[in-house]
């Protein structure tokens, strides 16, 4: 009697627990992010972030990463596409901070600061993903130790404008080439109201926004607009209030299909396993709204369940294990090591790839809005297997129906990858998918899915 008491107490507790996670508050999951800055182009929404190492206890920032999305709900993660390595004459590795990349007739320009007075850097790519490379060999901008956070607009007349700093706002016109400036770096009087830092600039129905990291600390997202593109700013507002769910804050503000979204970060995914502060920050995301006079509604913090999903994911294309809305307990890894990595199936070494990892008993990946049309016949998961294990592959709920279970054999040779198949039930329209592992521990690596017709 006492037994079933105790484990009905520790029951109830477990479910309290579920219930009080957030389900997608943060849109990254599987690594502490910053300092989101979106970037739209060819209909894909790239977000570079700063990335907070996960042992950080201040800032320990040593590169920068890529995801990108289509739908605004679910991100595949790319990896870091650069760090402070990219750069000679950056004296540490601790100091990769705020990016913004704009893309310019074909080329994309990566805006990095290095705090403590070493200066803004630029990196070129030709495509959004790199490889980033530093075509000036020292610092753009080196104008003083408040030299952090470059955001980039580029006006209809072609003229592009940086702005950066705290707790002023610097700015100058960058040439064409977008490597280099022209005039004096310009200060008085263009730091608006309560501003901190992080600022974002953006043009929109003939105004100029300037969203920024608003009064310290905490931080919210604040707001100013302006007739020009160099002021004077007028304070409008709260895009985000300041909360104690946060400390520290930075926009990315974007229009993506028809909508407008807004970006910035806290320390959610922290506090779900410590109520210590450490640097370790993610990244947050909702719509944004404009009133019919140009100013922006305010909202007192993100929502649980995050924006409404743009179209559907479709499952019958190889879709990468780290796409996610939204995770448990998993982590992912860039194999660069050389481990010997080889395909089973096609017999062929595999080049350097991202896969999720850390897999162990009850985590699970969510992915959103997938379309399952008039229904599936087989799903397919390429693994790597430890220890081996099951993944249930459930719709609409953590708990939901299970439509498929793949089971995955252990394997006594790291670094073997292979496909493992499973039927799948009855399953057509529009569902969540829920990829929730099962086994001991250290079940497999999870490289891609697919579902068959
Ligand atoms: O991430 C490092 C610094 O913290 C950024 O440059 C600031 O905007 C703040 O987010």
């Amino acid at each position: 009697m006492k037994k079933v008491l105790i484990i009905n107490i520790f029951m109830a507790i477990a479910l309290l627990g579920v219930a009080q996670k957030p389900m997608t508050l943060p849109i990254i999951s599987t690594k502490y992010t910053a300092d989101p800055a979106p970037l739209v182009y060819n209909d894909t929404v790239f977000l570079y972030t700063s990335h907070d190492e996960d042992d950080a206890m201040g800032f320990k920032m040593l590169d920068w990463l890529l995801y990108y999305s289509t739908d605004m709900v679910n991100w595949t993660e790319y990896g870091a596409v650069a760090s402070l390595k990219d750069f000679d004459w950056v004296p540490y590795d601790n100091g990769a901070w705020a990016v913004q990349c704009i893309e310019r007739n074909g080329k994309f320009y990566l805006y990095c600061p290095m705090p403590g007075g070493v200066g803004i850097g630029v990196l070129v790519a030709d495509t959004p993903y790199g490889p980033f490379k530093d075509p000036l060999g020292k610092a753009l901008i080196k104008n003083s130790n408040h030299d952090i956070d470059p955001t980039i607009m580029i006006d209809d007349d072609g003229q592009a404008y940086m702005y950066w700093g705290n707790p002023k706002v610097y700015w100058v016109k960058l040439n064409e080439d977008m490597i280099s400036y022209s005039g004096e770096i310009m200060q008085d009087a263009t730091t608006p109201a309560k501003y901190q830092e992080g600022p974002w600039v953006w043009k929109h129905d003939g105004m100029y926004y300037m969203a920024y990291a608003s009064t310290c600390c905490p931080e919210g997202i604040g707001y100013a607009m302006s007739t020009k593109p160099t002021g004077a700013w007028e304070y409008k507002g709260m895009i985000v209030d300041a909360s104690e769910k946060t400390r520290g804050n930075h926009p990315g503000i974007i229009e993506f299909k028809g909508k407008w979204y807004c970006f910035g970060h806290s320390y959610d995914l922290l506090k779900q396993i410590t109520d210590k502060f450490y640097e370790r920050r993610s990244v947050d995301m909702d719509e944004m709204v404009f009133n019919a006079d140009g100013t922006i509604q305010n909202r007192a913090y993100w929502s649980v369940e995050g924006p409404a999903q743009v179209g559907t994911l479709n499952p019958f294309n190889r879709v990468e294990a780290e796409t996610m809305a939204w995770s448990e307990g998993v982590k992912t890894h860039f194999e660069t090591e050389w481990t010997g990595d080889f395909d089973w199936d096609r017999g062929t070494k595999i080049d350097d790839h991202l896969f999720v990892t850390s897999i162990n008993n009850g985590d699970y990946i969510l992915v959103r809005g997938v379309d399952f049309g008039s229904g599936a016949k087989t799903v397919e998961a390429n693994v790597s297997p430890i220890y081996g294990g099951k993944i249930e592959v459930r719709v609409d709920r953590l708990d939901g129906p299970v439509i498929a279970t793949i089971n995955v054999d252990s394997s006594r040779e790291a670094g073997y990858w292979k496909s493992f198949s499973a039927p799948v039930d009855d399953v057509n329209g529009v569902h969540d998918v829920y990829f929730v592992f099962k086994g001991d521990k250290d079940l497999f690596n999870f490289d891609w899915w697919k579902f068959n017709r």
